[in-house]
């Protein structure tokens, strides 16, 4: 069995047409089934939903030989994967943002994300000070009632962030989601497994001709 975990929303719309073209297809639809590990079109491959922070556990643990993760969440993660695609799929911006105009704090900056490790390193290499607070959603309420001076999360069209009178400052980095392969599945299963990833690169390049 070949087990593949994604999570539901932008990642699964747009990992699904691509494992389409590798003949793979869930025989029924994730976004609406309750069940967390869906059959496909081929016997001895499967699909688990997961969380998409949870994805990279799943991989590097082995629950799942193969998953599709934001880059965003790769950084924070860690870990030992194989990351040998870049689907160009979910593309979007880590970045820092603060309030409209609010001027750069004297003391120690105060950072709210869910990104901990990011802005850690993301600081420390700018060698500044900073207390980085951890949350786990609605990072763009933070500097609005003093809880942090900035935050740092995924950016699109940056209409989240104008809604609550916020403006993106800093690129981190660029971000799109990878497929990720457990290191053992690699070597145990490598010319499915690589035929599977060759198949996806010729669909990803496509799709967005060099
Ligand atoms: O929702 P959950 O807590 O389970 O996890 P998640 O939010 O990480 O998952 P999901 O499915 O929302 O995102 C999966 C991946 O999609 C992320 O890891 C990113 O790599 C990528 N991606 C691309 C995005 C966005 N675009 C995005 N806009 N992830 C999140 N957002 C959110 C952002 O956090 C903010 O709240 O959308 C809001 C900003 O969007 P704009 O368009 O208003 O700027
Ligand atoms: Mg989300």
């Amino acid at each position: 069995m070949l087990t593949i975990a994604l999570s539901k929303g932008r990642i699964l719309d747009d990992t699904l047409p691509l494992l389409a073209e590798a003949g793979i297809v869930p025989t029924e639809n994730p976004e609406k089934s309750r069940k967390l590990i869906i059959p496909t079109t081929q016997d001895d491959v499967q699909l688990l939903i997961v969380r998409a922070t949870d994805v990279p556990t799943y991989v590097e643990h082995g629950a799942a030989d193969i998953g599709v993760a934001g880059k965003d969440v790769l950084l924070e993660y860690g870990g030992e994967l194989y990351e040998p695609l870049d689907l160009q799929i979910a593309k979007c911006k880590l970045m820092t943002a603060g309030k409209v105009g609010a001027p750069e704090p004297k003391g120690r900056l105060r950072v709210a994300t869910k990104f901990v490790n990011v802005a850690k390193r993301y600081y420390a290499e700018q060698g500044r000070q900073v207390e980085v607070i951890k949350l786990y959603g609605s990072m763009e309420l933070a500097p609005l009632v003093g809880l942090a001076d900035k935050i740092i999360d995924v950016v699109d069209t940056g209409n989240t962030l104008r809604a609550n009178g916020l403006e993106a400052q800093e690129l981190i980095a660029t971000i799109s989601s990878r497929l990720i392969v457990n290191k053992a599945s690699m070597k145990m299963q490598h010319s499915r497994i690589q035929a599977l990833i060759d198949t996806l690169r010729s669909a990803v390049e496509s799709r967005h001709p060099s």
